[in-house]
């Protein structure tokens, strides 16, 4: 039977079925000696084969992946991990403040998805505690944001009306989740369906160290073809291995302009002669925000603070 890949425990998976059944699954040998080598050869949202033996339940083969999502320990070039498999898109969820998502951040995280073709969208929450500054500056971001192809809401994750909203762009989807800790991931997610109940941190406890609610990666379903994928609160993003040269490929406003570089595919738009992305900085066609963001990732600089 064919199943899905909610959650990893270590050596244990839980596998949705076919049948609309959960499975506590172990690996059959033959992967469990690939796991050994590879340190993780399964993934949130993978599609398995399962065996099924009276009240043993265990992976058999995994399917091929229709995309992944690494992530890339910032302190450890070595340490990678696939974040989840079989995603449609992804949604980080971002505030202003308690705590603040920096924009240098917010662009790591959709640069990395755009390097693996994921649709991003962008959610803004917290917006019950907008001052009238915050509006200003969000209005701001949205429209920036969706300027360069990316769906953009702002919610808050209290609201029922907000919910719907959300929920509409995850429907008969796969999406995955993301944000700092304390952003409102679990808020949302227990919202969205009454089966979820992600534990939910108080206020306090995201700005004193060391509090994570959600420890693993998690998917969940909403309905039948519906899948949430619940990510630990991220610090900051790395990239996965990627070519100084390859990284604007990945700023949407910037991959046409590139092309009119005077270096061609070498400029890596810094203080080259006649770059046509620098260009655009000066008129305002690309935002110095962005390309602020985009100069750190060239220089391979990382995000914390
Ligand atoms: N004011 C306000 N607080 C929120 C909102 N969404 C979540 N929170 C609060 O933010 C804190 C962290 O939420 P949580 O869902 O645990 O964040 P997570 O770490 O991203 O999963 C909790 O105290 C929530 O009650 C919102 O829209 N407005
Ligand atoms: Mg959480
Ligand atoms: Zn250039």
């Amino acid at each position: 039977m064919e199943g899905r890949v909610m959650k990893s425990t270590g050596s244990w998976y839980e596998v949705l079925g076919a049948d609309g059944k959960k499975y506590n699954c172990r690996l059959q040998g033959k992967l469990r000696l690939e796991e050994i080598k590879e340190n993780n050869p399964i993934a949130i949202g993978d599609r398995v084969e399962l065996l099924l033996d009276q009240d043993d339940a265990s992976i058999e083969e995994i399917k091929p992946r229709d995309n992944h999502i690494l992530r890339q320990s910032v302190k450890k070039a070595s340490h990678r991990q696939v974040l989840a498999a079989n995603v449609d898109q992804v949604l980080l969820m971002a505030t202003l403040k308690h705590p603040r998502t920096s924009p240098g951040f917010i662009d790591r995280f959709l640069v990395s998805a755009e390097s693996f073709r994921i649709p991003q969208l962008l959610v803004f929450n917290k917006k019950d505690l907008f001052s009238a500054e915050d509006k200003i500056l969000i209005n701001a971001l949205q429209q920036l944001y969706t300027a360069i192809g990316v769906t953009v809401l702002t919610i808050s994750a209290k609201d029922d009306e907000d919910i719907e909203g959300v929920k509409s762009l995850l429907t008969n989807k796969t999406t995955l989740v993301a944000g700092h800790s304390g952003v409102g991931k679990s808020t949302l997610l227990n919202r969205l369906s009454p089966q979820i109940r992600q534990s939910v941190s108080e206020v306090s406890d995201f700005t004193s160290k060391g509090t994570h609610t959600t420890t693993f990666a998690e998917m969940f379903t909403i309905d039948d073809n519906t899948f949430i994928i619940d990510t630990p609160g991220i610090k900051e993003w790395g990239l996965v291995e990627m070519e100084q040269q390859e990284i604007s490929d990945y700023f949407p406003e910037m991959r046409e302009l590139r092309l009119e570089c005077k270096f061609g595919s070498r400029c890596l738009h810094l203080a080259e002669p006649k770059c046509r992305v620098r260009r655009a900085v000066e008129d305002g066609t690309v935002s110095v925000s962005r390309y602020t963001s985009y100069v750190s990732m060239v220089m391979g600089e990382d995000n914390r603070k």
